[in-house]
């Protein structure tokens, strides 16, 4: 298990979508021993930043095409994870997959609820390293606007909600048991955000990936229980009611010791505006 398990689900379902043969969990996650995991069902009335990413072209069309999440920043900007676009995760260039959309206010992906708006510009973090998961972020232009209600604040640097202890959120329509039991309505669990000490206990280096507080954040409980998981991926962590980060990468789901890891939004906010 390592931290390339983080990209190779949606890669997995890229090639199954375009195969049918492979199988929709890695021999990574089947090791999982957890099950949004430790979640419970959440609702976009109450979370109406929550979006998920579809493209029925590379993903089939059962759970409406969703491959990842996402989170509406500014009526026309959605936030991701950058490992979400990349072509391991597409099985193709992003500006090759032209039924990019987001789906907006619908709990249940199977449902008709909400709207699917297309994506009519991507841009990539230029820093994000596929190989240390660093500066993992992408932002999704829409072609239409979304209410200004439906926004979410991003928690600038020094701000209380990054604090350690601090109790926060996880959003998805991820895999719920670490075995590729993706859920078709949206779930939340509840986490803490870890001192920067315990993340890079867990995430040293090697095998399993490398901690950096600089550009990361990790979040969980020591027991472990509560994360999440392949599918989450883009999708926001939430915390006094402001966005501190993105899912993005960790050692399996809800493994003691393995608390998952996302991207730090205060440092998202520095890499969005040196590319405006
Ligand atoms: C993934 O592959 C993934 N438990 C997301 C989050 C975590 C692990 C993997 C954290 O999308």
């Amino acid at each position: 298990m390592s931290r390339t398990v983080v990209r190779t689900m949606t890669g997995a379902l890229a090639l199954a979508a375009a195969t049918a043969v492979i199988p929709l969990v890695s021999p990574a996650t089947a090791v999982a021993d957890s099950i949004i995991i430790g979640g419970t069902p959440a609702h976009v009335a109450d979370s109406p930043w929550v979006v998920a990413l579809s493209s029925r072209d590379r993903f089939g069309g059962t759970r409406a095409g969703q491959f990842c999440g996402g989170v509406v920043v500014e009526p026309k900007k959605v936030l991701t994870a950058a490992h979400c676009l990349s072509r391991e995760a597409l099985g193709t260039d992003v500006g090759q997959v032209s039924d990019l959309r987001i789906i907006s206010g619908r709990d249940e992906l199977n449902g008709t609820g909400g709207k699917e708006i297309p994506v009519s510009g991507t841009w990539v973090n230029p820093g994000f390293d596929a190989a240390t998961n660093g500066g993992d972020v992408a932002v999704l232009t829409l072609s239409e606007a979304l209410p200004e209600q439906d926004t979410i604040p991003m928690a600038e640097s020094g701000d209380s909600a990054y604090r350690a202890g601090t109790a926060a959120t996880v959003y998805g329509w991820g895999d719920t048991t670490g075995y590729g039991d993706y859920a078709s309505s949206l779930r939340s669990a509840g986490v803490s955000i870890m001192p920067d000490s315990s993340c890079e206990q867990a995430y040293p280096g090697g095998r399993t990936g490398a901690y950096d507080a600089s550009s990361m954040l990790c979040a969980g409980e020591p027991e472990g229980g509560y994360d999440a998981c392949q599918g989450d991926s883009g999708g926001p962590l939430v915390a006094q009611g402001r966005l501190v980060g993105l899912v993005s990468w960790g050692n399996g789901c809800g493994r003691a010791g393995s608390p998952g890891v996302y991207t730090r939004i205060s440092a998202a906010i520095g890499w969005m505006t040196a590319a405006d």
